[in-house]
């Protein structure tokens, strides 16, 4: 048998919610071979983030020569970057090996407020990384800081997607999780042509640390096995669905979200 291969390039999560951790659970339960470049690593548990250590650009690169060399891959994705110097050695080297099927989650803040990405990087991940993106995954306020504009209404998040495919991302997907509307959270999916709305009602908890990384990481997964970009992002919306209403508990402050519950238990299919 040979797998499909999806590769992780992100911090570490000591915590197992997010992060790494997340992105290679995902990978396993949606049946792709996982495989990591490490960019930082943070000291980390449900309370926050205690401390964060990025290692070298030259270390991630080498990380991603070592895959690149040897055993290739079907799809790829970054979360946290943390510096201009990493997301720089990682462009290049998404170029070098013409890996297409990228996925960039732009994270840069986590829940408690600890900086996952330089405020210098963000032109570098505009610049040099966007470019390169199949898709990008920001959610509102990631959104707001790569387009410089303010989005609250359904037309903003259209205008924000056109701008984000100008920059040169082939796809856009703005997550709701922060919509004004509470009752429900509606993803949006420009591919330069038309929108797409995936919508499902919100729900009332406070254990969601690491949906971003799950949720792009199962899109990951999916473009890996070669899905469309409109099935990848309704079965990662479906996964991440599954993985914050079925809840587990763990820790004591914001939890993470089940990676079990799409595969082992009913899938919640509750798209509106
Ligand atoms: O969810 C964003 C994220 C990504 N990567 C790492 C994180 C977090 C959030 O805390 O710790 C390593």
């Amino acid at each position: 048998m040979v797998p499909n291969k999806a590769l992780t390039i992100a911090g570490s999560d000591s915590g197992g919610g997010a992060g790494i951790q997340a992105d290679l659970k995902t990978f396993q339960e949606l049946g792709v071979f996982g495989m990591t470049a490490l960019t930082a690593v943070t000291a980390q548990n449900t309370l926050g983030v205690q401390d964060v250590f990025p290692l070298t650009a030259v270390m991630v690169q080498k990380q991603l020569e070592s895959i690149g060399e040897d055993i290739g891959l079907d799809a790829l994705k970054t979360g946290m970057l943390f510096n201009a110097e990493i997301i720089t050695a990682v462009a290049e080297t998404v170029q070098f090996y013409q890996w297409e099927k990228l996925v960039i989650d732009p994270v840069m803040i986590a829940k408690g407020g600890a900086s996952l990405l330089q405020q210098q990087a963000v032109t570098a991940l505009k610049s040099k990384l966007l470019p390169l993106a199949m898709v990008v995954t920001p959610n509102i306020p990631e959104a707001e800081v790569l387009t410089e504009m303010t989005i609250k209404t359904e037309m903003d998040k259209q205008e924000a997607a056109k701008k984000l495919f100008a920059m040169g991302a082939k796809n856009v997907i703005i997550k709701g999780g922060h919509d004004e509307d509470s009752t429900i959270s509606s993803d949006l999916l420009y591919d330069g042509k038309e929108f797409t709305s995936f919508t499902t009602p919100r729900i009332e908890t406070k254990n969601t640390h690491g949906t971003g990384c799950t949720f792009s990481a199962a899109i990951t997964a999916e473009l890996a096995k070669g899905s469309s970009i409109h099935t990848a992002v309704t079965t990662a919306k479906d996964f991440i669905q599954a993985a914050i209403v079925n809840q587990i508990s763990i820790g004591s402050g914001h939890g993470p979200t089940n990676h079990w519950a799409y595969k082992r238990l009913e899938a919640v299919k509750s798209r509106i």
